[in-house]
């Protein structure tokens, strides 16, 4: 492992802050999101304008906003050189629209990294990690509408110039690929029933790739000794067997739900299967001769991934039993063990995931997020977490053996070192973290932070630069 490997842990904003209303932040799409019965409205968030709920997760989340200095020292405990978190839009400009940022919210993030800084943990932060201002959805249907990119940029030019002596690693969309699917809480549109959904996704894809090749600009202007990445969500998508119908299903469903977001961005271009893709879904984009030069122009210095689980794709008639996943579901796969949740868990597809993104793209890669979220309960204030440390020792081998295959890996950053809000159930229960966070999934608890057993073995890992994962 390269000395310098960046070793640490990934949360977001909105999962982890709370402090939802305080010091002049506006409301977030993820503030509208309930807790229960969140699922049924991730895909389908029309009704979520006419219902009040009882909770949302994302208001107090494991209040992050009034602890931070006691997480952050928690983390350095540990050892961390590297804390991914996200800048939420909405401390910023409360309503995206704004000419003029709002200062509290610009002191909170400098307040934070000064404190990252304290211990030698580098901040990596992503620019938008799916909370967007919610008055950008009321205006403008969120991202299918363009002027959303001005709104972006103005983001972008506020914080490059306020923490660019700070933050030297950013990341421009979270799972930028996701809003193809998840419309809503990746990007703040809501299709109507008369509307193509593939139609509205791949327009918001291209709105944002335009928006995050203006940050790559606007970051190497500004900020020339940053690097500066996307983040999308993969999985290796497995054939359901040698039939050659289910391996052109699997390389279909890579190339139009993963790959294709990477093309735009570490490439800067449109892949040659456009056409007949978008023919096939009767996608026809908006896009200017502008928009595509800055795409060519600016493509990202790496690319960072979150890696939960591998994919299994087929023809059409096997799609009855299908699985869960973390966005994208696919088919059973019979070699595998799943979590309490039904991801299936995969630790050689990450050997497998680096090396076809560094053989395709030849771009240093980043883990970001790579994790299991389990329901635990604190006993005598710990958790005896082995299934945590069996999951990351596999994962961590398995990205060590694609290091040694010749992969460019800049770090690891595990999804998330103390258990936050679940972005796709919007539980506490599904925790993921070395740091047990009594906090339970009505949002009561004394949010007291307990280190569960994968705690120090974390601090070994890293204290060994990977070499120890006993
Ligand atoms: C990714 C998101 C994260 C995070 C993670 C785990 O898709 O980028 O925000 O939440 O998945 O998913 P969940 O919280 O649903 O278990």
């Amino acid at each position: 492992m390269k000395k310098d490997f960046l070793w640490g842990g990934a949360i977001a904003a909105n999962q982890a802050e709370g402090a939802y209303d305080i010091d002049c932040k506006g409301l977030s799409v993820a503030d509208t999101l309930p807790g229960k019965e969140r699922v049924k409205y991730l895909f389908n968030p029309s009704g979520l304008l006419n219902t009040t709920f009882d909770h949302y997760p994302t208001h107090k989340a494991i209040d992050f906003y009034h602890h931070y200095k006691e997480d952050v020292a928690l983390m350095a405990e540990m050892g961390f050189t590297c804390f991914r978190t996200s800048i939420s839009w909405c401390r910023i400009f409360p309503t995206g629209d704004e000419l003029e940022p709002n200062e509290e919210g610009l002191q909170f993030y400098d307040d934070l990294f000064d404190e990252c800084l304290k211990y030698n943990i580098q901040p990596l932060v992503t620019l938008s990690h799916f909370d967007m201002p919610y008055a950008l959805v009321e205006k403008y249907n969120g991202w299918v509408n363009k002027h959303l990119i001005d709104c972006f940029k103005r983001l972008c030019e506020v914080v490059f110039d306020r923490y660019k002596h700070k933050v030297k690693y950013w990341l421009t969309f979270n799972e930028v690929n996701s809003v193809t699917k998840l419309h809503f809480v990746s990007g703040g549109t809501i299709v109507n029933k008369e509307d193509n959904p593939d139609q509205v996704g791949y327009q918001m894809l291209h709105n944002m790739c335009v928006a995050g090749a203006y940050a790559v600009e606007l970051c190497h202007t500004m900020i020339p000794d940053a690097l500066i990445g996307c983040m999308i969500q993969y999985s290796p998508v497995y054939a359901y067997s040698c039939h050659p119908e289910d391996q052109k299903a699997a390389i279909d469903f890579e190339r139009d739900r993963e790959l294709f977001a990477l093309e735009l961005q570490a490439k800067g271009e449109y892949p040659f299967y456009t056409k007949r893709m978008f023919d096939k879904m009767n996608v026809h984009l908006d896009m200017t001769e502008e928009e595509l030069s800055v795409l060519k122009n600016n493509p990202v210095d790496f690319i960072s991934f979150s890696y939960y689980m591998s994919l299994v794709q087929g023809r059409d008639e096997l799609h009855e039993e299908s699985t869960k996943g973390n966005i994208f579901s696919g088919l059973k796969n019979p070699y595998l063990e799943s979590t309490e949740w039904g991801w299936q868990i995969d630790a050689m597809g990450l050997r497998y995931s680096l090396n076809r993104l560094y053989e395709i793209y030849r771009k240093p890669l980043f883990i970001v997020e790579n994790g299991i979220g389990v329901a635990e309960e604190l006993v005598n204030d710990t958790v005896e977490d082995d299934y945590r440390i069996a999951y990351l020792r596999s994962h961590i081998e398995q990205m060590k053996e694609a290091i040694l295959d010749g992969v460019d890996v800049l770090g690891y950053t595990m999804w998330s070192p103390f258990d936050i809000v679940s972005n796709s159930t919007g539980e506490m229960r599904k925790r993921y973290g070395f740091v047990y966070v009594d906090v339970n999934d009505d949002g009561s608890g004394t949010f007291k932070r307990y280190k569960k057993k994968s705690f120090n073995w974390y601090k070994k890992v890293i204290q060994s630069n990977g070499e120890d994962l006993q």
